[in-house]
């Protein structure tokens, strides 16, 4: 990939500054067989973000108020095989993960999921134990199957593999679309908390579903990352995407949530990802939703900085930091 590469909100950067938000580029794609687009997905998003507005209503001051974003070259790796390239990503997010930084990850296939998380264990807040840490899903799909096709690291997969690496808790909102096999997973494993579109958005008792959702989530306590695949909003918001689902949350549900588990006094939001971005072509609908969410993490994670649920912390001890295993992938079997 040659070229400038186009930057968060279309701001100037300072390559030099060291900084308080990098936005990470991950154009991954299990496969390019079926060619979804999921590779092109961040540079469609980082294009569309030079059109969103500056202005958060929770904060006082234009992004970036006073703080210093970066947006790094997009993740590639020249690996042969697909455990090698989940190493590659791991390792390409690993720097960002020492707590003086928010890392916000664009996607490419969930999948991304998993080695995002692996590399998040460098976290001061984690120091190397996943069991600390609250995955917050927002997804049609549970993406909880044990394989899809016989490949245990497809995007279908992703928030069961993170459970596999040790994720102390799991809560899911917008889910509408899986499997008996999903379903019974949701009901063994008392680590995940699964809350279905199909409440959440009835026409009879949403708003009260919609409310227990908000309660829970104002009520995490620890470092929390988040992950939003872009079709746990309504499919007609996001039409390109791999997926696209109809009965999905709004663009405010979506919203509201972020503002929740960024809101949420006993919690620190260490991570976000929004992922599964398509380039529509014809209309810049998908990839302009993908960049609203994605300044929407922003802006919730400076007013939690602004707020004192955020400050930067790092690793004490200077120099290579000593810390999990490596080469989770490589030798995942
Ligand atoms: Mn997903």
């Amino acid at each position: 990939m040659e070229g400038k590469v186009p930057t968060m909100l279309g701001l100037d950067e300072d390559a030099w500054a060291a900084p308080d938000v990098v936005v990470l580029p991950l154009p991954y794609e299990l496969t390019t067989s079926y060619g979804q687009g999921t590779a092109d997905g961040p540079m469609a998003c980082l294009e569309a973000s030079a059109q969103v507005e500056l202005h958060d209503v929770v904060l006082e001051e234009d992004l970036p108020a006073g703080l210093t974003f970066r947006t790094e070259r997009p993740w590639s790796s020249e690996a042969g095989n697909l455990l090698e390239q989940l190493d590659d990503l791991e390792g390409y997010v690993r720097p960002w993960a020492a707590g003086d930084v928010f890392p916000l990850a664009l996607g490419g296939e969930h999948g991304i999921l998993p080695p995002v998380l692996a590399a998040m264990r460098d976290h001061p807040a984690l120091e190397g134990d996943l069991s600390r840490l609250t995955v917050v899903q927002i997804d049609a799909h549970a993406d909880l199957r044990s394989e899809l096709d016989g490949e245990v690291w497809s995007h279908a997969c992703a928030a069961a593999r993170a459970l596999d690496l040790g994720v102390g808790r799991l809560i899911q909102l917008g889910i509408r679309a899986h499997s008996l096999e999903e379903e019974q997973r949701i009901r063994d494993d008392d680590r995940i908390e699964t809350h279905f579109a199909r409440n959440l958005m009835s026409p009879c008792g949403g708003a009260a579903a919609w409310a227990r959702l908000i309660a829970s989530l104002n009520a995490i306590e620890g470092p929390v990352h988040l992950t939003i695949d872009i079709d746990g909003l309504d499919g007609t918001l996001v039409p390109a995407t791999g997926t696209p689902v109809p009965g999905g949350l709004t663009f405010w549900h979506a919203f509201e949530a972020i503002d929740a588990v960024f809101g949420a006094a006993k919690a620190t939001v260490v991570s976000a990802d929004v992922n599964e971005i398509c380039r529509q072509e014809g209309s810049p609908l998908t990839q302009f939703t993908a960049a609203m969410l994605a300044t929407k993490v922003i802006g919730a994670h400076v007013n939690a900085r602004r707020e004192g649920r955020w400050t930067a912390s790092c690793s004490s001890t200077p120099g290579p930091r000593p810390s999990a295993p490596r080469n989770t992938f490589s030798w995942w079997n």
